[in-house]
């Protein structure tokens, strides 16, 4: 059946990879499912046929067969529980593995979008000069601590996992900020994330569209 996604026609962030179709598409490309990509304007998003998608207007959304889904933390475990590459089969380690997912979507993520927040949207009010140093240590916070979880093994729990995906994804957003680097264990983690082939695919699939540069190879 044919999945198609929805992305942004231009990212904000021209290609950088940060906005949460990557994730999507990383996901796809683990497990090895071709996709199709439908481009939708910051208009398009607010309109009727995209909203019958997706309740809140935004993407990315998932959409095979009768199927459409919402929310990259569901279509990334749907797409990991259709396909083999992303859960480990043991019982306990799919548990866990699914306890990182929501780790990341629940505990790390949020102090981060607190910090785009503070310094995209809020960054000309009078308070952000206090805010911001509370807003980076709760970040340092959630880091150390997942950094010593991390130690020196290469993945959260043993293998490569859905969950590994979801928590490099959510760290990327850091890297601008220069706090990720703090953390050399975490930094190190992410890179690793990043040179794997199907993450590769899946930035140079978002870059192409974001430089209207295709892709080549
Ligand atoms: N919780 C939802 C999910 O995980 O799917 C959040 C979805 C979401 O935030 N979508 C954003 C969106 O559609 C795009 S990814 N925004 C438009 C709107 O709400 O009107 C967030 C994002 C956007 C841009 C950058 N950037 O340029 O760096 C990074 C991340």
């Amino acid at each position: 059946m044919t999945i198609t996604i929805t992305a942004f026609e231009r990212s904000p962030d021209g290609g950088k990879g940060l906005a949460r179709d990557t994730r999507v598409r990383w996901a796809l490309e683990e497990v090895g499912q071709v996709y199709q990509v439908r481009l939708v304007s910051f208009r398009a998003m607010k309109e009727p046929a995209h909203l019958a998608l997706h309740p809140f207007g935004q993407i990315p959304t998932y959409e095979e067969g009768d199927l459409v889904l919402f929310e990259t933390g569901a279509i990334v475990f749907h797409i990991a529980e259709r396909h083999a590459g992303l859960l480990p089969v043991e019982a306990n380690a799919r548990a866990r593995a699914v306890s990182w997912m929501f780790a990341a979507l629940n505990t790390v993520e949020p102090p981060i979008l607190e910090l785009g927040t503070a310094r995209l949207l809020e960054g000309d009010k009078p308070w952000t000069r206090q805010r911001l140093p509370l807003v980076e240590e709760r970040i340092r916070i959630r880091l150390s601590q997942l950094s010593t979880r991390l130690g020196d093994a290469d993945w959260l729990d043993a293998a490569f996992s859905a969950g590994d995906l979801m928590m490099v994804s959510v760290l990327l957003r850091l890297r601008s900020s220069g706090i990720l680097d703090e953390f050399p264990k975490l930094a190190a983690y992410v890179a690793r994330g990043e040179a794997r082939p199907a993450y590769k695919r899946a930035f140079d699939a978002q870059l192409a569209v974001n430089t209207g540069k295709p892709l080549t190879g």
